[in-house]
């Protein structure tokens, strides 16, 4: 594999968002639109606008504020330098190991959107992998690094905010569940690949009535029971939401609408290396994903994280469960030992245990969506 990665641009454009079906042409950011990206990590910021006839104080809306009202926040540069560089050289190798077969079964297969996805055990099955799972299992050898990277202040920080309560103030640590990590990979053999418009845990046959009480359900009195996200190692644009359609039914033309079409609306995600969109897993989304050739290009690397709030098991461990990780978070070798520093080991022992608890008891919890 040579390197023909795009080379780090450090800061980041910060408006990394444009119409996904105008790709030269900037984003007209709608007024709602326009604080995203403005937040820094994990606290509420307060700035100062004067002007000289009429000076005003104005709040940034804090990344929970952002995130309810768009369904979706970016923070640019999230992930420190060193982590990004590790987990840049892990995923080159995890990927390139992964294709030639027999090192890691656990992926996400084209065309197949949804799990249960096969296992990846020979080259041979003509397999093409658009994602990498469980980069937490025990098994994995290069799982130290992952773990770094999930357990990382950095991440916990912003997902400690957006799990706030209605006092507004970040939840504490041990209120944390580890859920899923995952690295999403452009396909080879320049076989391209879409996601249709989903939301991942309603169903897209539902009634509107149905599906008004799911989303509101999953959010219960506006509260985020989970945070989820994606952290470009590379660049990366390959997400489209509908900015705001997470607290909403569809509309009539977004019910009648072909999997595959443009949305009214709808934007695409464009993330630089170490950037990270988080975003409410309700939202209307897809993933439009440009087939590459392995050999000589790297395409997206993308990690593709959850975590969880604790005491919310009934509505998160179908989504989280049905990936599997309840097969090996409890078994020998989970434990986050490895981790150098003993107030991170702490942390990602807690979120662990309580993933653990979470599942205890559980029996068959199917899957969210088919295909
Ligand atoms: O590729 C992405 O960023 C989105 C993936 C996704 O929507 C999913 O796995 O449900
Ligand atoms: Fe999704």
């Amino acid at each position: 594999m040579t390197d023909t990665e795009p080379t780090i641009t450090h800061p980041p454009d910060l408006t990394r968002l444009r119409n996904s079906s105008s790709p030269t042409i900037p984003t007209k950011l709608s007024s709602s639109l326009s604080i995203l990206s403005e937040n820094a990590p994990s606290t509420a910021t307060t700035t100062t606008t004067a002007s000289s006839a009429n000076p005003t104080r104005t709040t940034s809306p804090t990344n929970l504020q952002s995130l309810q009202h768009n369904g979706f926040i970016i923070l640019p540069s999230l992930l420190p330098p060193h982590l990004l560089l590790a987990a840049r050289a892990t995923s080159k190798y995890l990927v390139q190991r992964t294709r030639l077969g027999t090192f890691w079964p656990h992926v996400r297969t084209v065309p197949k959107q949804y799990p249960p996805w096969p296992l990846y055990k020979s080259p041979d099955q003509g397999l093409n992998i658009w994602g990498v799972q469980h980069l937490l299992h025990p098994d994995l050898s290069v799982r130290d690094v992952y773990s770094e990277v999930y357990f990382c202040e950095e991440v916990l920080g912003v997902v400690r905010g957006l799990l706030a309560g209605e006092d507004g103030r970040a939840v504490e640590e041990d209120e944390l569940v580890m859920e899923l990590f995952n690295l999403l990979v452009s396909p080879g053999k320049r076989q391209g690949f879409e996601l249709e418009w989903h939301r991942d845990d309603v169903r897209p046959d539902v009634t509107e009535d149905e599906e008004a009480r799911l989303l509101s359900e999953k959010t219960p009195a506006g509260r985020q029971l989970h945070a989820q996200y994606n952290i470009a190692l590379f660049e990366d644009e390959s997400l489209v939401v509908v900015p705001g359609s997470h607290r909403r039914v569809r509309t009539e033309q977004e019910r009648k609408a072909g999997k595959y079409d443009v949305l009214p609306g709808e934007v695409r995600v464009n993330l630089g290396p170490g950037d990270a969109v988080f975003y409410d897993s309700n939202i209307l989304h897809r993933g439009v994903y440009g087939g590459i050739d392995e050999h000589t290009e790297l395409g997206r690397m993308t990690l593709h994280g959850s975590v969880g709030l604790r005491g919310y098991g009934a509505e998160r461990c179908r989504q989280v469960l049905q990936h599997g990780v309840g097969e090996w978070v409890d078994g020998d070798g989970g434990g986050f030992g490895s981790i150098q520093d003993e107030g991170k080991r702490r942390v990602a022992e807690v979120m662990r245990r309580n993933l653990v608890e979470m599942g205890r008891g559980v029996g068959d919890v199917g899957f969210s969506l088919e295909g």
